[in-house]
Parts: structure tokens; C-alpha cells; sequence
């Protein structure tokens, strides 16, 4: 099949989950023996050799437009340069909506330039950057489309960047939901989980008829026991040797890795649990890593735990090499991702590749993906706990910390086993070519 991916993030640009995704779809399509394209903004990386400029009237000027071009994993990707489109990935609001607008109308002088030799079955677009993109093409060109939601945004836009498009019929009022306007131009409408789609049944339901959940994967070649530092040694000693080099003596290891934010990744939650566990005497025993940044009143937060507690808790707000990331997964007991909401996530399934047992909240992917000690003591790969429950998730820890060694091994073994086989870009990628096809299951609300 022909396909062709618009995104606003492919690798080597990543700033999220998104980059991965849609690179590892692509390649995943390839692989399974299809013809891959991707038009993505170059965003003022130059990746690729020039390949075709054009001239378009953008804000009543002429802007002139640079693709280049470069085959990456058997991808054909080309980048969109030119004005805005060659701004950091996502830059002020404003800009980026003006990005979007330009990165539409730029994807139509490229398919129209390529169109006789590569004309795509189907254009499968990912979150709501690709708006215009997807709503020009399928103007221009009447192709099957399938638009994927990673997160929801719910935001509004006026109606005046549409009209900017060339895609004023799709702005009847005056403030429209771009994600809403992309589910109405698709032909059918996915997102990351099955728990992520019901829990925002309110907006999905919108499309009730033509959505469906695609599950994500995980690649894990690159987070691999073999490929440790220390992979001849046994797990506690790994462990111990871990946390020395952050300045911690052994203890049950708990980490947290994840952007500093109060909408999503909970680790308010965790600081919360910790300042609770404090006055436990199973405290004594636990050590907690806490790897991330952001916010600088919840970094301030983080900072002050640890110098109340600095025998127990760590916080390293660097940038952390992804093999550093891989020998902590490989090393502490547990991962914790108290996120209160979570449309697929990666962390968890990064850690269960490496034996690390994930801690989280029952939301989205991590419900979908983790099997809870408590509801299915002989399967289980993780603990689930209420999200935003500071409580739960402090005696969810000191249960886990008091697990004996048979079961730990059981949980590690079943969670990699789970990553390994349950969740693969090849199952992402061949549910994704029936979802092209039009023959894929749908998310129905009266069947239960
Ligand atoms: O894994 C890629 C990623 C998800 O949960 C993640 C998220 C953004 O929030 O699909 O997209």
C-alpha cells in the first residue's frame, strides 16, 4: 500500500512520545511491505538534500518554500521549510498555529509536485498540527485519511486560520476545535488505547461510527538486559551499584522519570506520597530517584523533599543519556508514573522491558498495558493505584517494597514477557493497514 504520514515530530526531532510513534509506524509499515512517505516542518534542522522549491501566497505575501529529502529506515521523508515552518518544533502559540496553517497548504505544492509518480492510498495524520495538511489534501486530492490522536489538546482556534488554509467551509463559527474539525475531515479517527478512547468518550463520541483504538509499542531492541553496563550482575548488586553513583546506599529503589508538569505526569503525586511515607518506618529502607523538569514550583518542591530527606531521595533535573536511563531500569525495584491522565505512555513499558515493576496510575495506556497485582495475582506485570491519591500510591509503596523475591521475579518475568510480545510496532502496524482499509473493529458504545 501507498501511504503517506504527516507529523509534526519524526526522529531525530523529538520533543515527545510522538516522535517515536510515528516513526516507529512508518517504519513498521515498511517492514509489512508498504511504500512509506512522511511530510513533517523541517524546523530549521536542514535534514535531507533539497529536493523541490516553490512560491505560495501565505498572509496575502509570497513565501518561498524548500523540501528536502531523505531516505531514513526505507522512509521517504521529506521536510517542509520556509518562514515559520523553520521555528523551534512548537513555538508560541500564535506562530504555531501560523506554522500549521503553512505547513497545509505547503504539504499541497509538494503532493502536487509528486503526485503522478507516488499517489498515497491513504494519508494518515497525526494530532491536531496536521489539521490543515490533512483537510487541504483531502480536498485537493480526495484521499482516504485516518487522523490519530496522541493527547487531546482542547484548544479553540479562530476561524480566520482556516479561511488562511484556503479551508473556510470547514469554519462555520467562530472559534472551532482543530481536533474536531480533523475527526469530521477523516474517514476513520484512532487514538493510542482502548481506556485513553472511553475516558474521553465525550469527545470521541463525536465520531461515533469510525473510531477505534490502535495500541503503540514498544521497541525493545534498544531497552535490553543484554545491553547493561552491568548486565554479568545480579540485580541487587546492580542496584546497589546505581544508586552509589547517585549518592544513595542500598535500599528498595523507586524512580520516577517524566516532564515536571501539574495537567499529566502526577509528580506532585509522588512528592506528595513521599513527604506521607516519611513518618513510616519503611521509609528507612526506600530510596527514590527522581529524574525530570519543568515547573519551576514543583522543581523547588522536588529540591526541598530532598533536603529534608537526603538519604531517601534524589532528584537530578539534567538531561540523562538514554543508556544511563536504561541501566536505572535495569536496576531499581520499581517505576512509579502517577500520571492523572495518560493516552498510551512509554515509561511503563521502557521499565517492564527491563524488569523494573511500574507503579501506576489506572488511566489510559498504563490500564491497558499494566495487569495489576490484585486483580490477577498470577499474571500480573505492575501494581495500579487511583490517580491523584497521594495515600493509595504511599501504601501501594510500601506494599511493594514488602513483595518477596519470588513474586518480584514473577512480576519481572511476566512484564517482560507482556512488552515483549503484547505490545510490538508489527500488531500497531498491521491493525493499523485494516484501519486503512476501512475493515477494522469499532469502539461502540452499547456494546459492553
Ligand atoms: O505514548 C505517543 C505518546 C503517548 O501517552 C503518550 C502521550 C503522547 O501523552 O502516542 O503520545
Amino acid at each position: 500500500m501507498k501511504i503517506l504520514l504527516l507529523s509534526f515530530e519524526y526522529l531525530p526531532v523529538k520533543i515527545g512520545g510522538l516522535a517515536e510513534a510515528v516513526t516507529n509506524i512508518a517504519e513498521g509499515l515498511v517492514e509489512l511491505g508498504n511504500e512509506v512517505i512522511v511530510f513533517t516542518p523541517d524546523h530549521g534542522r536542514n535534514l535531507g538534500e533539497p529536493f523541490l522549491s516553490f512560491g505560495l501566497s501565505f498572509e496575502g505575501r509570497t513565501v518561498e518554500i524548500t523540501v528536502r529529502k531523505r531516505e531514513q529506515n526505507g522512509v521517504t521523508v521529506y521536510t517542509l521549510s520556509g518562514d515559520v515552518l523553520d521555528t523551534d518544533v512548537y513555538p508560541d502559540w500564535e506562530t504555531l498555529l501560523r506554522k500549521a496553517v503553512l505547513f497545509g497548504k505547503a504539504s499541497v505544492g509538494l503532493l502536487n509536485h509528486i503526485v503522478e509518480a507516488f499517489k498515497p492510498e491513504v494519508v494518515h495524520a497525526h494530532d491536531w498540527h496536521t489539521v490543515f495538511a490533512l483537510g487541504l489534501l483531502k480536498k485537493y486530492f480526495q484521499l482516504r485519511s485516518v487522523f490519530t490522536i496522541h493527547r487531546l489538546n482542547k484548544a479553540k482556534i479562530q476561524a480566520r486560520y482556516f479561511h488562511e488554509a484556503n479551508l473556510g467551509e470547514l469554519a462555520p463559527y467562530p472559534d472551532i476545535d482543530p481536533e474536531h474539525t480533523a475527526g469530521y475531515v477523516a474517514d476513520a479517527v484512532t487514538t493510542v488505547s482502548r481506556s485513553y478512547l472511553w475516558e474521553e468518550w465525550g469527545f470521541f463520541r463525536n465520531f461515533d461510527g469510525k473510531v477505534t483504538h490502535v495500541f503503540n509499542g514498544i521497541d525493545c531492541s534498544f531497552w535490553n538486559e543484554e545491553l547493561l553496563e552491568n548486565s554479568d550482575k545480579p540485580r541487587e548488586e546492580r542496584r546497589r551499584l546505581i544508586l552509589k553513583r547517585f549518592g544513595l546506599t542500598d535500599g528498595k529503589a523507586f524512580m520516577f522519570i517524566g516532564r515536571f508538569d501539574r495537567a499529566q505526569k502526577g509528580v506532585d503525586t509522588l512528592l506528595r506520597a513521599i513527604e506521607i511515607l516519611s513518618s513510616d518506618p519503611a521509609f528507612r529502607d526506600m530510596r527514590f530517584i527522581i529524574i525530570g523538569k519543568g515547573d519551576s514550583g514543583l522543581e523547588a518542591w522536588a529540591r526541598a523533599v530532598e533536603s529534608r530527606f537526603p538519604e531517601n531521595v534524589r532528584v537530578i533535573t539534567d538531561v540523562l543519556p538514554r543508556e544511563t536511563v536504561r541501566e536505572l531500569y535495569g536496576s531499581v525495584d520499581f517505576v512509579v508514573i502517577p500520571s492523572y491522565f495518560e493516552p498510551f505512555g512509554l515509561v511503563q513499558l521502557e521499565a517492564m522491558c527491563l524488569g523494573a515493576i511500574p507503579i501506576a496510575s489506572a488511566v489510559g495506556g498504563l490500564k491497558d498495558t499494566i495487569i495489576d497485582i490484585n486483580a490477577d495475582p498470577e499474571n500480573a506485570t505492575g501494581i495500579l493505584v487511583p490517580p491523584r491519591d497521594a495515600f493509595a500510591l504511599a501504601r501501594a509503596m510500601i506494599s511493594a517494597k514488602e513483595l518477596d523475591e519470588r513474586t518480584l521475579s514473577r512480576l519481572r518475568e511476566n512484564a517482560k514477557r507482556r512488552a515483549r510480545k503484547d505490545f510490538t510496532w508489527e500488531k500497531a502496524c498491521r491493525r493499523y493497514l485494516i484501519v486503512y482499509t476501512g475493515s477494522v473493529d469499532k469502539a461502540v458504545p452499547f456494546l459492553l
